[in-house]
């Protein structure tokens, strides 16, 4: 058997150097936990970035993705399949949309949402040609791509990457007079981000901003584009983050856990007015849309519900954060607690003693996994099947590797 150093050994011999992972090497996981080469059991506090919503390797998923990958796996988009009806019928009525249009990453949910504004805005907005905007805010995240990057506010994603995509403006997040202003130009055609930060750390706006800039865009005709790329599917105690603040989008863009990490299948909900301004051969993927992704999504949307997946998300999350801001009274390295259902993260007052990549790694050691973000964030976001008694003993493992730095 090959050690663990073998293995991370050769993705530093032979990959890209395009991640930093924290050294462990998993070979299996089930529900909330997974094990490296050694055998070694760890929790999940990652969830592969909340794609693994409904744990890993879910029994009905895994059931789903082998009966279908022995039919038929991939026809194209020239051809009908016989599932994919079924799941346009499925997954837009158990989100409240009219219509799907199905791609394979975030990223690409994220580019068709933007590419359908801009069709919506030339055919039925009547804004001049190429003169449409897409506001975005300050610290978001939607991928790699480079109409993606271009939104960015992060050196590490744009630095070396230019030239950007131009159409874009970008205002400071949680700001509702900024937005205001931005809406003044009659050439805006979306406003896009996520209900709550990810990768900016697990940042929630002030109560009433979803609500209020969906009201304004609604006074402008200016379509509210939600990233629920990772808020989505269950994960803050919600099917969707806008719920808790009674807002729907004009296009929600979904991905990660709508296979609940088995697959890349992602999508854009929306009106028929909106989508239908894209004719046949205007936009597409190969792979959007597979037999395959059509039968693991729909069995990924319905453990979500059939397993309460989302009322455990909302208590779990208000157990996790109740014994969190327990720690951050006992170690004054903890500055804040913050989240919603189970997307949740600590903020640590870093020194040349303490910082968040030496906690994770402690974490690691004593059998949770978890991973910094922006240096000094480390974000708490266990599979949403988790259950009380593993939340306690997580809680019981970080308790002990704060401790080594008390
Ligand atoms: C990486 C973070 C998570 C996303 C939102 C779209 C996408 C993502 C809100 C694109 C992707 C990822 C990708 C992953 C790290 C990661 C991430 F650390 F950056 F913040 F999830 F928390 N919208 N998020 O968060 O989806 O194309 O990747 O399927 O390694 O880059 P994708």
């Amino acid at each position: 058997m090959k050690s663990s150093q073998t293995y991370i050994d050769l993705e530093d011999k032979f990959g890209a150097h395009n991640y930093h992972p924290i050294p462990v090497v998993l070979a299996k996981g089930a529900g909330a936990e997974v094990w490296d080469v050694d055998g070694k059991k760890y929790y999940d506090f990652l969830s592969a970035y909340s794609a693994v919503n409904q744990g890993h390797c879910h029994p009905r998923i895994i059931q789903a993705l082998t009966q279908q990958a022995s039919t038929i796996t991939l026809t194209s988009r020239a051809f009908y399949n016989n599932l994919l009806g079924d799941y346009e019928k499925f997954i837009t009525e158990y989100f409240g949309y009219e219509r799907v249009l199905p791609m394979n990453t975030g990223v690409e949910g994220g580019e068709t949402a933007i590419k359908l504004c801009r069709k919506w805005a030339y055919k039925i907005k009547k804004v001049p040609q190429n003169e449409a905007k897409i506001i975005f805010v300050e610290g978001n995240f939607w991928g790699r791509t480079l109409a993606a990057i271009s939104s960015s506010t992060d050196p590490s994603s744009t630095t070396d990457f230019g030239p950007f995509m131009p159409g874009y403006q970008i205002i400071p997040y949680d700001d509702i007079p900024a937005l205001e202003l931005a809406l003044q130009d009659p050439n805006v055609a979306g406003f896009m981000l996520e209900p709550i930060q990810g990768e900016a750390g697990v940042k929630i706006p002030a109560d009433g901003y979803l609500k209020k800039a969906y009201n304004l865009c609604k006074a402008k005709n200016v379509l509210f584009i939600a990233d629920e790329v990772q808020t989505g599917i269950g994960r803050t105690g919600k099917l969707l983050a806008c719920e808790h603040e009674n807002v729907k989008p004009d296009i929600l863009i979904l991905g990660k856990a709508l296979s609940g990490g088995v697959l890349p299948v992602s999508c854009v909900l929306s009106s028929h007015e909106i989508m239908l301004t894209i004719k046949p051969g205007e936009h597409g993927s190969t792979f959007g849309g597979n037999p395959l992704a059509c039968a693991v999504a729909t069995e990924a949307l319905k453990v979500l519900k059939e397993e309460n997946m989302i009322e455990n998300a909302a208590k779990m999350g208000d157990i996790l954060r109740a014994e969190l801001n327990k720690l951050k009274s006992k170690y004054n390295f903890i500055k804040l607690v913050r989240g919603r259902g189970l997307l949740n993260a600590i903020v640590i007052k870093e020194s040349d003693k303490i910082n968040a990549w030496d906690i994770c790694i402690k974490f690691a050691e004593n059998g949770l996994l978890a991973k910094p973000t922006h240096g000094n964030i480390i974000r708490f976001a266990p599979p949403l099947v988790i259950n009380e008694k593993q939340l306690l003993e997580c809680i019981a493992i970080i308790d002990k590797s704060l401790s080594f730095f008390a």
